[in-house]
């Protein structure tokens, strides 16, 4: 009977899904539930192979919060020996047939309507544009390395104007369909995914006319995908370095020469008169983030570093002796050969960067600074060098989503900034980018203007524009980025931004100022960094030839900063010059000794070896380290009532072994990623991620209060609440050709706990725990309810009858139940509309117990629809702690989780003691539905 067959339904859930963002919902929805419905018998059964695939399903859909409208594909995911795609006859392509409907719309309010266009079973593959894309996917045999698409004998209809009208987007549109199609992964295995947007301008008539029925006829080339591969791969080491000895993690936020002495040494905690100093090593992997792409190779685990101890030969520590070692800073600059320019990237995730001192561990020779000759013959002269500067500021994020922050803010008290730099013996123009944001609302303009020392520089288009009515589907800024070049004689450089606004509310804000420039190789300052692009060519011979410099001066190369090499020098006077090859881009520093940087004392690190202890678990728990107690025994319950092979790993020991110490998103990445490549067959691959503790938008700590737990993936949009998301689907695109693309194809199912306290966590723990229960198996695990909004035309109510009947007529022995606000009594009062009818079913609803309980509507962080059916105070509420239901939420910000001034209406659900959801498939940002 269904009630025992779901006894075990949702106990493994853990899982608070977030979405990015959906699009169209109920086909994703109808289908996810179907999902949820099917083999509910494997679901209980010990061997939870249903029940892996089942959650890996909810962790799927998310992918990057496109709305895949079938996951059928995705149920073989534990059945590796299964084709996922059946083939296309290519001798003779079927004909596919759209099924088009009327212009569909979506109302927020009055004011701000949205039209679409749609076809069954389309999806909406950008959030800029409103029209729908076809998709298919195709099955590809292993060793595909080409795959293309065609349309053949393709059949078009006329557009009306009337449903063009209001549609936006429609000038990309050309007399040819575009198709897209590109081998994606899935769980290491390809497959073709061919896109486009079904809708033609016909050449002669200029109308445009959408496709109805074509055959799509798809070619392959095969090869040697070893061929391909050829190139190096990632590879992973079989212990962490920090498995053994003694750890002391340190911290810098700027590159350079740093010292440590005898007596700091002494206050990390080191014995430093017992040991041996031709022991001490430092590790650490440079600065800058990991790289997205997962085939660009990175260092795994803690390089070490070449140092100098100075005084080491005695071997002894003595009170004068001290260690030199380069640190670069968190923030990176990267030079791009075709432009001519560097370029710098902040650091999204850290504002410090970490180096590990041991006196114990390690393994070898500790590395030490050996020194590198110099060449006897030139073929070119280095006597400037290229330097560079960026101000940018980790202040405002104008929406509360997306990584891209703002630094000074321009209004009307506050107009100007100036920002000064020094460019010591400047020899050349200077290059300066800036980048800036503009809210200023229709019908009124603005615009920036820049001044360097005094001169207005012209040539900028720096002008905002406008951000429309300033309603909140509407950008909040405009983001404008331009450069210019001007000379300076100066080597101080005054750069004056001033906002012109032509309305008292217009606002700006500063991202960030960029400058190139090239000074005379003079030395200056106690420390100098210097390279030179131009000196790079094939068979170059340069000789750099440096001024100003005392008889103590040292130049290291760092330009591979962990193994640093002292460069050999002539020195005649206070001149001194070295030849090199430069084949390639190479980085200097010379100090003169009288003053070095220092780093900060982080702490002793506990031993820790991921790498070689984790094995190849089904389900990997990375927790915030408040919660590690709570997560070890969320994997003991797994792992005695699912048999899933569980392992627990807390956040800053990830960073530890895969981003040498700094937090940094895709450093859980590359953990799963270890646990996916060093995966012998596809038994082994690694299943669900859980992130435990909740996370914000905020990743470096800029607001008081954080709730910045497990670090969040946030969108490059920053600007646009339409555009910009937070996903944590993100963590599970795992093959080597994905980064972060809406196209990339999850690999596992990912879920979050958005808990701040131990007690919430215990709170959650106690619901997990008690779902599982054999008291609460109970008739209502045969209920399902569906919730509609009103108005839209519908769409809502008409979104949850499909959902509804889908279902019904799959799973006649659900019983479903309806709450449509429009069955209801609507009242009017001083506080506008409402349904108190509604609220009490609901609530009713709650207490009795349902399975799932879909909500399709307006909703937002404080609860449901305009009428407002659901608010905290209902949620809180809730004592349904014995028929807890699945939610599912096709509904805006709902359950924003990442904004820490706000616990979400969605998160309350969740996080409520007494009841409310087991789990949540819910929705964190504006989604709009079609
Ligand atoms: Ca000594
Ligand atoms: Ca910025
Ligand atoms: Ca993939
Ligand atoms: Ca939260």
């Amino acid at each position: 009977m269904l009630v025992q067959k779901h006894s075990s339904l949702f106990s493994n859930y853990y899982l608070y899904a977030i979405i990015g963002k959906w699009v169209r919902f109920y086909p994703t929805i109808g289908s996810l539930i179907i999902k949820l419905l099917n083999h509910p018998e494997e679901m209980l059964s010990h061997s939870k192979t249903k029940a892996k695939a089942f959650i890996g399903i909810l962790g799927l859909m998310f992918n990057v919060g496109l709305a895949y409208p079938s996951f059928s594909q995705h149920l073989e995911i534990d059945n590796p020996k299964t084709r996922l795609y059946n083939f296309p006859d290519q001798a003779s392509p079927e004909a596919i047939h759209l099924k088009w409907h009327p212009l569909a719309f979506s109302q927020f309010t009055e004011k701000i309507i949205t039209y679409y266009l749609f076809f069954d079973g389309c999806k909406y593959d950008d959030y800029s544009t409103e029209l729908p894309v076809y998709f298919k996917k195709v099955g590809l045999s292993s060793n595909t390395i080409g795959f293309a698409a065609e349309l053949i004998n393709p059949v078009y209809q006329s557009l009306p104007s009337s449903e063009l009208a209001n549609l936006k987007d429609l000038n990309n549109l050309g007399p040819e369909i575009k198709i897209k199609s590109i081998i994606n992964y899935h769980r290491k295995k390809p497959y073709g995914m061919v896109s486009f947007i079904p809708i033609r301008k016909n050449k002669s008539t200029g109308i445009y006319e959408k496709l109805t029925s074509f055959e799509l006829k798809t070619s392959y080339e095969e090869g040697s995908v070893s061929k391909t591969k050829a190139k190096k791969s990632q590879q992973y080491v079989t212990n962490s370095v920090l498995a053994t000895g003694d750890w002391h993690k340190i911290s810098l936020s700027q590159s350079g020469i740093y010292k440590l002495t005898y007596s700091m040494m002494k206050d990390m905690g080191i014995a430093i008169d017992a040991i041996n100093p031709q022991n001490i090593r430092i590790f650490g992997n440079g600065g800058g983030m990991l790289p997205k792409l997962n085939s660009v190779i990175r260092p795994d685990d803690l390089l070490e570093n070449a140092i100098q101890v100075v005084g080491e030969t005695d071997g002894s520590f003595d009170p004068n002796d001290y260690i030199l070692f380069y640190g670069e800073s968190p923030h990176q600059w990267t030079y791009n050969s075709s432009e001519g320019r560097y370029h710098h990237q902040v650091h999204d995730y850290s504002d410090a960067n970490y180096y590990f001192l041991t006196t114990t561990g390690g393994t070898g020779s500790p590395k030490r600074i050996s020194s590198q000759a110099s060449l006897l013959t030139e073929n070119t002269i280095v006597s400037s060098f290229d330097d560079y500067a960026f101000h940018e500021e980790y202040l405002y994020n104008l929406i509360i989503s997306g990584r891209e922050w703002f630094g000074e803010h321009f209004d009307n008290n506050a107009l100007s900034y100036s920002f000064p730099f020094s460019f010591p013996n400047i020899t050349d123009s200077v290059y300066l980018k800036v980048s800036l944001a503009g809210r200023v609302l229709s019908p009124n303009n603005g615009s920036f203007t820049l001044k360097a020392n005094n001169n207005t520089l012209t040539g900028l288009n720096l002008n905002a524009g406008n951000v429309g009515n300033g309603n909140y589907l509407s950008p909040k800024a405009k983001l404008v980025t331009d450069a210019v070049i001007f000379n300076s004689v100066s080597s101080t450089i005054n750069i004056d931004i001033a906002f012109n606004n032509t309305e008292s509310s217009s606002e700006g804000w500063l991202n960030y100022l960029e400058l190139n420039t090239r000074r005379i190789l003079n030395m200056s300052g106690n420390q100098m960094l210097f390279r030179d692009a131009r000196s790079v060519g094939s068979g170059n011979l340069s000789q750099f030839i440096l001024n100003d410099v005392n008889s103590s001066a040292t130049i290291w190369e760092v330009t591979d900063p962990s193994n640093i090499v002292s460069q050999q020098y002539n020195l005649a006077g206070s001149t001194l010059d070295f030849i090199l090859q430069t084949d390639s881009l190479r980085e200097f520093l010379v100090f003169n000794g009288n003053s070095f940087l220092t780093p900060n004392n982080e702490g002793v690190i506990a031993n820790q070896n991921i790498h070689g202890t984790i094995g190849q678990p089904d389900f990997v728990i990375v927790t915030h380290p408040n919660f590690i107690n709570e997560a070890n025994s969320l994997a003991s319950f797994h792992e005695n009532t699912d048999s899933l092979d569980a392992a627990v790993v807390k956040t800053t020991q990830v960073y530890n072994e895969f981003s040498s110490g700094a937090q940094d998103v895709t450093a859980i990445k590359s953990l799963m990623r270890m646990l996916y490549e060093r995966a012998a067959d596809s038994t082994e691959l690694p299943r669900y991620l859980l992130l435990f503790g909740d996370g914000s938008y905020d990743n470096k700590n800029q607001i008081n209060n954080n709730t910045n737990y497990v670090v969040t993936y946030q969108s490059a949009n920053s600007t646009d609440p339409v555009a910009s998301y937070v996903s944590d689907d993100y963590f599970g695109l795992l093959d080597a050709n994905e980064s972060d693309l809406a196209s990339d194809d999850l690999d596992i199912g990912i879920g979050r706990l958005p808990v701040k306290t131990v007690s919430e966590a215990q709170d959650v723990l106690n619901k997990i725990f008690h779902y599982e229960d054999v008291s609460t198996m109970k008739s209502w695990r045969n209920e399902l309810c569906f919730i509609a909004d009103d108005g839209d035309g519908n769409i809502h109510i008409n979104d949850a009858d499909d959902i509804a009947t889908m279902i019904d007529t799959t799973y006649a022995d659900y019983d479903i139940d309806k709450i449509y606000l429009d069955a209801y009594n609507q009242e009017s009062t001083s506080a506008g509309q409402r349904y108190p009818d509604v609220t009490d079913a609901i609530n009713r609803k709650m207490e009795s117990g349902v399975l799932i309980l879909s909500y399709t509507g307006h909703g937002g962080e404080l609860g449901w629809a305009h009428e407002r059916i659901l608010e905290n105070h209902d949620i809180n509420s809730w004592s349904n702690f014995d028929n807890m239901p699945l939610f599912l939420t096709a509904t805006c910000e709902f359950s924003r989780f990442d904004d820490p001034d706000r616990t979400a209406a969605g998160e309350f659900v969740f996080l409520n003691p007494d009841g409310g959801a087991i789990a949540m498939l819910t929705t964190v940002r504006l989604v709009t539905s079609g």
